[in-house]
């Protein structure tokens, strides 16, 4: 059944709240021809991702997915317009006033659902699809992505694992993807892709791979943390295709890449550095080993976030090789020295990498989100 469908992304900051809503989007028209619009209030982020958009254009297409401006501001009412079958505000954006009088309007209410962020604390299993009671006969649902069958689960796209697989075991395709963007590591060197928010660590990660006996070449895409590589490198301003060598490191900044690329660039390096939300799920979804820089949040409540995944993805692991994982991310997101970290993780990874695979594979047997909202949907009818 072909259902109508309106995405509301309140940008707040970073590319997260779009990264998501607009990869959803695409899904939702490639894989279960749903009709979909992406209400979006910040167009020139949106371009940043979709490079082809008109930051200027109001209403245009791409991928099938109707993206339309959402002037949220008191000045702008909304738009008057037929509200879809199936309503997601993300992140718990506030829908406008009319829209929901207009979701409330129709023969047969809107199914409106509130996408929430990804966690993977305990209570959200509890809580993933609850019905929030909702004034004018409107439903609301609470819909998580989560890490277990009692979550909405995550993003993933069809044919994304067996994609990933092929490219990684097809060295003239890496070698090609690497060359259109002016990536030639020596030999023997890792390649190493780092995107996160600012970081105090950083000067002590780098300085250890400087020092190690093993060659690194570092992929920089714009990022919260070119300041403290700047400031790192002792440099001023750092531009797209900058080289730097120090010691054993070679350090490259990269262009800002689409989604499908970055994806390539997380599947071609041994290990990613990823942050927030939906480049945190990519890292896994490419079988390699990974740091993640969690969104930090107030009174360090992204600690417990941090250890509730930390949980989940250290189980089967060896206790040596859970011990230096964990110690290494907890230096990563406290600011910490990680010098001792990275030596002792370095000495895990065939465990590390064969962990990383198979924590993939076990994860892509669970629904993905857009396929979970289709059934969500289709019951709820
Ligand atoms: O940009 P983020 O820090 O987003 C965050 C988180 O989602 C966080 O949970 C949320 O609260 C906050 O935003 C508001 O990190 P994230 O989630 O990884 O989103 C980055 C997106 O950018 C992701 O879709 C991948 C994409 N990307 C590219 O397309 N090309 C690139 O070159 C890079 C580096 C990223």
């Amino acid at each position: 059944m072909r259902a109508s469908w309106d995405i509301f992304c309140s940008v707040i900051d970073n590319f997260g709240d779009i990264g998501v809503t607009w990869r959803l989007a695409r899904q939702l028209v490639a894989e279960h021809d749903q009709a979909v619009r992406l209400w979006v209030d910040d167009l020139e982020t949106f371009c940043r991702l979709c490079p082809q958009a008109n930051p200027l254009e109001a209403r245009q297409v791409h991928a099938g997915v109707t993206v339309q401006r959402w002037l949220q501001h008191a000045s702008h009412p909304h738009q008057p317009v037929d509200a879809a079958d199936v309503v997601i505000e993300a992140f718990a954006c506030q829908l406008p006033e009319d829209y929901i009088d207009a979701m409330a309007r129709r023969a047969r209410p809107s199914l409106w659902l509130n996408l929430e962020y990804l966690s993977a604390e305990d209570w959200v299993d509890g809580c993933h699809g609850l019905p929030s009671l909702q004034p004018r006969g409107l439903q609301k649902y609470f819909f998580f992505p989560g890490f277990t069958p009692q979550t909405g689960g995550l993003l993933r796209e069809a044919n994304l694992i067996e994609e990933r697989r092929r490219f990684q075991q097809d060295p003239a395709a890496r070698q090609l993807f690497l060359n259109r963007l002016g990536i030639r590591p020596h030999k023997n060197s890792r390649l190493v892709s780092l995107f996160a928010y600012e970081n105090k660590s950083l000067s002590s990660w780098l300085n250890t791979l400087a020092a190690d006996n093993k060659a690194t070449h570092l992929l920089v895409p714009p990022g919260r943390i070119i300041a403290n590589l700047q400031e790192w490198l002792g440099v001023k301003q750092l531009s797209e295709g900058d080289q730097y060598q120090r010691g054993a490191l070679n350090v490259q900044l990269l262009p800002f890449l689409s989604q499908q690329d970055y994806d390539r660039l997380l599947w071609s390096c041994d290990f990613n550095v990823v942050r927030g939300e939906d480049s945190f799920v990519r890292a896994q979804w490419a079988g390699k080993p990974f740091l993640w820089h969690i969104y930090p949040q107030q009174n360090n409540a992204h600690i417990e976030k941090l250890d509730a995944f930390l949980r989940l993805y250290c189980q089967g692991l060896s206790p040596a090789t859970s011990t230096a994982l964990q110690a290494h991310w907890h230096a990563w997101n406290s600011g910490q020295n990680m010098a001792q970290s990275e030596q002792a993780l370095e000495k895990t990874w065939p465990e590390l990498e064969a962990h990383s695979e198979a924590w993939c594979t076990k994860l892509s047997a669970q629904i993905n989100i857009s396929t979970a909202l289709v059934q969500f949907f289709r019951k709820w009818i």
